[in-house]
């Protein structure tokens, strides 16, 4: 953890500058007929789940570049998780992936205490070859056409849910790589068929109060056809399995242009809006860090998310998931959570009842003006103030910086060469 000190001293040196910004903020704001404390409350209670997999440095097909103090296992992934946590305020909890983060339950839990983290979504991992495993998944998992290989893939599943079920977690998050690399090489149906078979088996194992998230992803590493490929079949799947049967949205899984912030709404319309892999992408699923690309699609996702906030039953898992090739991932991640709270925090300044009145009278100007004037309002002293008042860092990356975590962890912790790819 970073020692308190250096965050008070970092969190002096700009204490003044945040009042002066926070209090000409609330006066600009009182104009417009927003309470400036109000929306601080929400971004203070608002959390992203860090993905485990996100602090290590990624890679590409090509190669990987291992950057020094990369963590070694769960235990040194909790500990810089515990950091992110420790400096933002806005990632309480971590979403693990199995077996990359196979431990046992009780040192999970006493590690996750110690850093005050808690545990969000369980993520299975049937996209590629353990070293012990029976049956290869290099055909595909729950939809592969050999039934031994699909019950190794459920089994697999389930022992997720075991392990999740001891941790706290309350919902598992099954991405499959199946598809195909050639016209012909499956039958579009019978493919679909077997994954829902396989995947009602893990479904019908759910302890009653988890969820079960199907993620989709248009392509990779299925190059001519994916057997969960969009939103459509994802709905398909969780309406196939039952009301504890979610979607999931990961930013990058669309292909380039696509309305993602419509996919929300009517996921959300018919209640199956399960939760979000954020992170930003250029040409696919490139893994970059949220809000880098286009800060603005990220806050038209939240206008429907605040839209649909008014239902108390609406509560959509919000998560990172992101691949940092050039960056120490513990800054990456602080960031990319800063900026889901940012977005969070402008479309609640959205003037929702002017908003209504602008699209039934058919003004679209005014209408799409109402965006714009939440999104171009820097709310940076609101999130900054929420992070102070929680024992936060009002600048996470100079507090990081000042604290030099990377280099002491470096010490304990020898570089893990490596040519091989990155996988996410
Ligand atoms: C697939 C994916 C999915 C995996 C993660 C490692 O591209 O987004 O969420 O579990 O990457
Ligand atoms: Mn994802
Ligand atoms: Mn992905």
């Amino acid at each position: 953890m970073i020692n308190d000190t250096i965050l008070a001293q970092d969190n002096d040196r700009a204490h003044a500058t945040l009042k002066a910004d926070y209090n000409a903020l609330g006066e600009h704001l009182d104009r417009r007929g927003i309470d400036i404390a109000q929306i601080k409350d929400k971004v203070a209670n608002y959390g992203v789940a860090v993905p485990s997999w996100g602090v290590g440095t990624g890679g590409t097909r090509f190669a990987r570049f291992p950057g020094g103090g990369e963590p070694r296992d769960i235990f040194d992934k909790l500990d810089d998780c515990g950091v992110i946590q420790q400096l933002t305020k806005a990632t309480p909890c971590v979403s693990l992936h199995i077996p990359w983060d196979n431990a046992p339950a009780c040192d999970l839990l006493a590690k996750a205490e110690e850093l005050g983290l808690t545990f969000d979504s369980m993520n299975s991992n049937t996209f590629q070859d353990q070293p012990d495993q029976a049956h290869s998944y290099k055909y595909g998992s729950l939809s592969h056409t050999d039934a031994a290989t699909r019950q190794q893939a459920v089994d697999h599943n389930i022992e997720c849910i075991e392990l999740g079920a001891q941790l706290g977690s309350t919902a598992l998050t099954i991405w499959v790589g199946d598809g195909s690399n050639f016209p012909g090489q499956t039958n579009f149906t019978r493919q679909l068929e077997r994954y829902l078979d396989a995947t009602k088996q893990v479904y019908n194992a759910l302890p009653d109060d988890w969820t079960l998230l199907t993620e989709h992803k248009m392509y990779e590493p299925a190059f001519y056809s994916t057997v969960v490929q969009d939103w459509g079949t994802n709905l398909l799947i969780a309406q196939q399995m039952g009301d504890k049967a979610k979607c999931l949205v990961d930013l990058g899984h669309h292909a380039p242009n696509v309305n993602i912030e419509m996919i929300v709404a009517r996921l959300t319309q018919f209640g199956k809006l399960g939760g979000f892999h954020f992170n930003d992408s250029k040409y696919g699923d490139d893994d970059l860090d949220t809000g880098s690309i286009d800060p603005y699609r990220l806050f038209l996702v939240f206008n429907e998310l605040v839209e649909a906030e008014a239902d108390p039953g609406f509560n959509p898992r919000h998560m990172l998931d992101q691949s940092h090739n050039v960056t120490d991932p513990i800054e990456s991640l602080m960031v990319s959570a800063m900026e889901v709270q940012r977005a969070y925090a402008q479309a609640l300044l959205v003037d929702r009842v002017a908003l209504m009145g602008y699209q039934d009278s058919n003004d679209a100007l005014m209408a799409t003006s109402m965006l714009k004037q939440g999104f171009r309002t820097d709310v940076e002293p609101i999130l900054a103030m929420a992070r102070l008042e929680a024992g936060g860092a009002i600048d996470p990356v100079m507090a990081y910086r000042a604290s030099r975590y990377r280099v002491k962890v470096a010490q304990e912790r020898p570089k893990i060469l490596g040519a091989g790819g990155g996988i996410v």
